[in-house]
């Protein structure tokens, strides 16, 4: 297999990740910051090539089979799966939101694949480092989680939660049909005040209180979600999955995620239908 050039599947024509230091690229960098900081959320459309996207939706729904089968409901804060009882039972800290898709590993995902290329292309890393504005960053060093894949069937959904740090980065590599948007309410929480009513208010009223994106397959997207409560809707009807690649990084070059958290996602099983139809 010919070696893959990262620089040739994502559009630098219109993202000049190549050249940050150029005019063009110091403008790009300052207006990801701005929209960053301003919306949460920076939606770069188009960012692979459709030809690359061709292929990498063809490698990734080959590896769906492999994918563990992520099914335990979440709340919305840390810890993600432990429900603390010391709150009342229908306060936001323990209200458990469904949370189940399929999660492809790292180590499942090849090394000459389109996505692990992009994902290790230097000059993303780079890029990212100087959105979130960290002195060093690396692609996270995990086997299992450094590029996971989420495989959204219908009925499937990343349920209302906060991240443990700003600083998401995914690639969107297929829609379903319906269902499955990106939903977030920037800056819902602050350190000093959770605003709880205002997080049963989102849980009441998704529509009316959320946000709700239209992200293209190809989209690379930055997102900041300590403080801005998202969730993926749940999967409608769809002949094919939600597929998106996470990318993790690290400031630090040796980042490995615990035992019991990567024994935790092996545990789930790997023989769940795939739900996958022949494409129309
Ligand atoms: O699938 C997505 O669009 C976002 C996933 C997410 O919120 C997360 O990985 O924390
Ligand atoms: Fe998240």
């Amino acid at each position: 297999m010919k070696p893959v050039r990262p620089a040739a599947l994502v559009d630098v024509g219109r993202y000049p990740m190549d050249n940050l230091d150029g005019p063009s690229g110091t403008e790009f960098l300052a207006s990801c910051r701005s929209e960053l900081q301003e919306k949460s959320i920076c939606v770069l459309e188009g960012f692979v090539k459709p030809h690359a996207l061709a292929g990498m939706v063809k490698e990734t729904r080959a590896l769906i089979p492999l994918g563990y089968y992520y099914d335990r409901p979440r709340t919305s804060y840390e810890g993600n799966d432990y429900v603390d009882r010391n709150w009342p039972s229908d306060h936001p800290r323990t209200v458990e939101h469904t949370n189940r898709y399929r999660q492809v590993l790292n180590y499942q995902i090849p090394n000459d694949s389109l996505v692990r290329s992009v994902f290790h292309w230097p000059a993303l890393t780079e890029f990212v480092r100087r959105i979130l504005g960290f002195d060093t960053l690396y692609t996270c060093a995990c086997p299992h989680l450094a590029l996971t894949l989420q495989i959204a069937m219908e009925g499937d959904s990343n349920g209302w939660h906060y991240d443990s740090n700003n600083g998401n980065i995914t690639l969107l590599i297929q829609e379903p049909d319906s269902g499955g948007e990106f939903e977030y309410v920037p800056g819902l929480r602050e350190d000093h005040d959770e605003h709880y009513d205002d997080v049963r208010a989102v849980f009441e009223a998704p529509r009316r209180h959320a946000r709700r994106t239209d992200i293209r397959p190809g989209t690379l997207v930055l997102f900041n979600g300590k403080y801005a409560l998202h969730r993926v809707a749940p999967v409608g009807p769809t002949k094919r999955p939600r597929i998106i690649a996470i990318f993790s990084y690290d400031r630090r070059p040796d980042k490995l995620f615990s035992r019991d958290y990567i024994d935790m996602v092996r545990s789930f099983r790997q023989d769940a239908e795939t739900g996958l139809n022949p494409r129309p």
